[in-house]
């Protein structure tokens, strides 16, 4: 059997592996992938999710064709039927409804294409709908928020310089098994236990005893409160003396009103929300002075804090402590990397990716995103402007988003275009009109994760490129064709440049006849982006440096007093005026809100290394088990009465779900995890998730304004309160 090796890398995740795929190239097909132990960041590293990926690339599910739905029946159509009647569909309805009617959605795996972003964008500025939704109203919205606030553009992104840093403190996240995000970190454990090996303290705070927590020291904190924990954390440092005052003054301002916010919060009063004893937060205070006065300290948080109630206001108290301690841009503290080109400055002069209240509610529309727990409201107003058509690209937000009662699938129902671009017919494309084959990422062409090579969020800086391993089925598309084709067929513009718009309309034209394949395609943009930063074309990349090319170390102090710095004075903010109002407006009620549910139980998230978001779950090499459960602590199982196996019903103000339950000794008390993105619904095109459905706990989650966070748009998806009890006897096993 004639086969050939390629080398290309992972983009599951953000820790985006090296990989060895053996290819049967007379049919096309992934033989075997190993961990590519050459590559220079991963090093051998990658999980199954990767190393399996050939039952997703090869499932008998895989749409090949565009497909239209005629009432419940699918047909198969030619992508020009597709294109043509959507084009029309959507300017008709673009005529009677206006621009800002017409919308997208976009998750997670949209983030790990390169092109696809830059397709989408210009189509839609084009049109002049700002209407696009996402999952990072669902991670990260809340980071983005406050580094345009801080640092002047939301791409201006710190990471903590875990090579050499001292002491590091994780709120919320579980890097062993995500990978992370925002932040390109593969081999995480290593890393942290290098950091312990060398004398330093690595802290996980977390409601949950976590996998990563086999690195360091883990302390439970209740959901939702980091908050008090963090206010409390730079009230200390600051009564302790932590502040590194010429740094401050020089390239800083408004540590007054970031100290008057925090006067009140001492170790002790956060102690009466979070469970941390007021000792411990003096002791970690402490470890965090002695390293930032030997190699450094960062502080780091993810999801698990970025979803409760205070995403934002707990980002930025956490970027205060980078800096204000003389951390930040500093080798073993936070670093400010470098990308192929200077993304965060570039953003700065694209209205649509700045901060904008333009949103009839005053929810804010933060890094081009408008908030996902808006989307259902959005579709069900009866405001003249309501989103009245949608493209759901690599997404099923019917699970992934807050969806109380069905609420969202009614919503989506409703549409009068819905269109789902994805490798497979979900949950979403079972209620679209038409649903569009989309490429996998074993057969495009890429560097990796924008966030890596645009914004240099990696403190091992490097630089890979990969050419496609497979060659795309004759009816599957990239997304930057589907979308540049929709322009060209709507006559809308794109790039506001008559001449670019020309050459990638001309260009998509003749992308999938036999003269395109020949051609060079969008591919280019890609050597035109690797060039910017000073390497090799993506010719001599993937053949000189199939591995990766390590670029120069990032040293730090290169961000602070710089032209760096995009905030209008060059400071950084640590007292963001709107900041400050929303800690004064809330703080206080939310304590109290606190305080008197100190009894009930919380609902967070777990993600499972097996499974990535709404993804995995039709791929038989990775799901065997036909549900999720509800983990919970032993004392909490007694005080209901259940044990392994028994089903309980979880109940919060905004739905009811039931599910079977497992006691464990990682779970803090008054706490309850269910792994997310799980509930799948017999959709047609995913034979082995409807098979393995399990329960989705995001028909807990509330949406609408009651449930944003106002200064990001961030759904409330962890951390909410609920009731949990034995299912009544004789209930059915759903
Ligand atoms: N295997 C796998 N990897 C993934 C994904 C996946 O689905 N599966 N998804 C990818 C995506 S899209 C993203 S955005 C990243 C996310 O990457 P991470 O943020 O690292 O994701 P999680 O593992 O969910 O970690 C969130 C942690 O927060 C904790 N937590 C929950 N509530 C609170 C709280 O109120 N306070 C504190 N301190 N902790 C809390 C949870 O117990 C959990 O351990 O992962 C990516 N990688
Ligand atoms: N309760 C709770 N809910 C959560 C979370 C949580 O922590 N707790 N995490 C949230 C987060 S951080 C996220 S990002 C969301 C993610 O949730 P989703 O956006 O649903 O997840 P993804 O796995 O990114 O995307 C799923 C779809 O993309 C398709 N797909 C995969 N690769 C490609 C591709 O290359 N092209 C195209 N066009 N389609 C592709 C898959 O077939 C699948 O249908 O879930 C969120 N939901
Ligand atoms: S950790 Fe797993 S899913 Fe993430 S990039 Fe590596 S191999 Fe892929
Ligand atoms: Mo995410």
């Amino acid at each position: 059997m004639p086969f050939e090796e390629k080398i290309t890398f992972c983009r599951i995740c953000e820790a985006t592996c090296g990989l060895e795929v053996r290819v049967d190239t007379d049919e096309n097909r992934i033989l075997e992938i190993r961990p590519d132990s050459a590559h220079v960041v991963s090093q051998g590293y990658a999980c199954v999710k990767g190393t399996r990926y050939a039952s997703t690339q090869h499932s008998p599910d895989r749409l090949l064709h565009p497909m239209k739905r005629v009432g419940s029946e699918w047909h198969e159509i030619s992508w020009k039927q597709a294109l043509s009647e959507i084009a029309e569909k959507a300017k008709a309805l673009i005529a009677k409804h206006g621009p800002q009617t017409f919308g997208h959605f976009v998750g997670s795996a949209g983030g790990a294409n390169v092109l696809a972003p830059m397709f989408r964008g210009a189509l839609f500025a084009g049109l002049g709908s700002r209407r696009m939704y996402g999952t990072g109203t669902c991670d990260t919205m809340n980071k983005f928020r406050v580094n345009e606030d801080m640092y002047g553009s939301p791409m201006r992104l710190a990471h903590p310089d875990v090579q050499q840093s001292s002491f590091m403190m994780i709120l919320g996240g579980n890097p062993a098994v995500s990978g992370n995000t925002l932040y390109h970190l593969p081999r995480s454990v290593e890393r942290f236990r290098d950091i312990v090996k060398r004398g330093g303290r690595v802290v996980f705070v977390n409601p949950r005893r976590i996998e990563s927590a086999v690195a360091g020291e883990h302390l439970f904190i209740r959901p939702d409160t980091d908050l008090y924990f963090l206010a409390a954390f730079v009230h200390e440092l600051i009564a302790s003396g932590g502040v590194e005052e010429s740094r401050v003054e020089r390239h800083m301002k408004n540590f007054t009103g970031l100290a008057e916010t925090v006067k009140a919060w001492t170790p002790e009063r956060q102690a009466e929300v979070t469970g941390i004893p007021a000792d411990t937060v003096r002791d970690l205070v402490r470890s965090h002075r002695e390293a930032s006065a030997k190699t450094g300290a960062a502080l780091y948080m993810a999801t698990g804090v970025n979803q409760g109630r205070s995403g934002t206001l707990c980002f930025w108290l956490l970027e205060c402590i980078n800096a204000i301690s003389g951390n930040l841009d500093s080798r073993g503290g936070t670093l400010m990397g470098q990308g192929l080109v200077d993304m965060a400055k570039q953003v700065t002069e694209d209205p649509q990716m700045m901060t904008s209240y333009d949103r009839h509610d005053g929810l804010p529309t933060v890094s081009g995103q408008q908030p996902a727990g808006m989307l259902a409201d959005d579709i069900l107003s009866d405001r003249d402007d309501r989103v009245t058509s949608l493209i759901v690209e690599a997404s099923n937000p019917l699970l992934a988003c807050s969806n109380p009662d069905g609420r969202l699938d009614e919503a989506l129902a409703s549409l009068e275009l819905l269109v789902s671009i994805d490798l497979f017919r979900n949950e979403v494309g079972d209620l679209a009109h038409y649903v569009l084959p989309a490429t996998t990422w074993m057969e495009r062409p890429e560097v990796p994760y924008a966030l890596q090579s645009l914004a240099g969020a990696c403190p091992t800086p490097y630089m890979i490129y990969a050419d496609a391993v497979l060659e795309p089925p004759p009816g599957v598309r990239h997304e930057w064709w589907m979308y540049t084709r929709l322009a060209d067929e709507m006559g809308v513009p794109l790039f506001g440049n008559k001449a670019l718009s020309g050459v990638a309309k001309a260009a998509a034209r003749v992308a999938y006849t036999p003269l395109g394949r020949r051609l060079p395609g969008p591919e280019l943009l890609m050597d035109g982006m690797l060039k910017a930063g000073g390497l090799p074309g993506r010719k001599k990349m993937s053949r000189d440096h199939p591995h990766g090319l390590l670029l120069p170390e990032n040293r730090g102090e290169n961000f602070l007093g710089t032209e760096r710095v995009l905030t209008p004075d060059g400071k950084v903010d640590l007292a963001p005026a709107e900041y400050v109002e929303a800690f004064r407006a809330n703080a206080e009620a939310l304590f109290e809100d606190e305080k008197e549910n100190a009894d009930r139980i919380k609902l967070i998230g777990i993600r499972q290394l097996k499974r990535m978001n709404t993804s995995s779950a039709n791929s038989p090499a990775l799901v065997r088990e036909t549900t999720n459960y509800a983990y919970l602590s032993l004392e909490d199982a007694e005080r209901i009465g259940v044990g392994n196996d028994d089903w309980v019903e979880v109940e919060s103000d905004f739905g009811v779900i039931e599910i079977p339950v497992r006691v464990t000794a990682e779970m803090m008390p008054r706490t309850i995890a269910i792994p997310q993105c799980w509930g799948h619904k017999n959709a047609g095109g995913l034979s082995h998730a409807a098979a393995h459905p399990g329960v989705n706990s995001n028909l807990l989650a509330g949406d609408g304004p009651g449930n944003i966070e106002k200064l990001s748009g961030m759904s409330h998806l962890s951390g909410i309160l609920i009731d949990v009890r034995k299912r009544s006897e004789g209930a059915e096993t759903t």
